[in-house]
């Protein structure tokens, strides 16, 4: 065997591992990358770090850097308002799997500054294959956080196979008050 024949699939190999299939994971969901580890997370671009479309803006909202939980220049979302627009949301669909299990973890970090009465971050869970679409409020935050962890779990709540979404959307009376989240994960285990 000459060189020739070894390095052609090598060097194939190599491209796929280093091409595509990279690219892909950026803007789809993904297994949990621990040995084993039985979940599936339906969101996209989890650290707002690679620009992915995923994510849906309206309002006062988009993406930042931030020293948030201690990493300096993190990329973001961010929820804020202007002098018109009272604040924001960020949110992002996906689809449940019909062959997986009907259990999920909705993680995420959140910070906020400069809260003040009235000030709210209201955190939704948004099931879009019911009629009407099923809004379920899982975290509101009217106070500053710092690097705040939240974890909501869910089993048999009947989403496999469905349309949804995660949103987050916050109401300021202020412009100089903001709220970061990052670390956004929708889990849904496997098996
Ligand atoms: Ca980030």
């Amino acid at each position: 065997m000459n060189k020739r024949t070894l390095f052609g699939p090598a060097i194939i190999a190599l491209s796929f591992l280093m091409g595509a299939p990279g690219a892909q994971a950026q803007c789809s969901g993904g297994l949990c990358l621990l040995n084993n580890c039985p979940w599936y997370n339906h969101i996209a671009d989890s650290t707002f770090s690679n620009g992915c479309s995923n994510w849906e803006y309206q309002g006062t909202a988009g993406v930042t850097t931030s020293n948030m939980c201690g990493w300096t220049s993190n990329p973001v979302g961010y929820l804020s308002r202007n002098t018109y627009a009272s604040g924001g949301v960020i949110r992002q669909p996906f689809i449940t799997s019909s062959s997986y299990l009907d259990v999920y973890s909705f993680e995420y970090f959140i910070e906020t500054t400069n809260m003040q009465a009235g000030d709210v971050v209201n955190v939704y869970i948004v099931d879009a294959s019911t009629s009407p679409s099923q809004w379920y409020l899982v975290d509101t935050i009217t106070t500053n956080v710092s690097c705040s962890k939240r974890t909501h779990s869910f089993t048999n709540p009947g989403w496999k196979g469905h349309s949804m979404h995660v949103r987050f959307e916050g109401t300021f009376a202020s412009t100089s008050t903001k709220a970061h989240i990052d670390y956004v994960s929708f889990w849904q285990k496997t098996n």
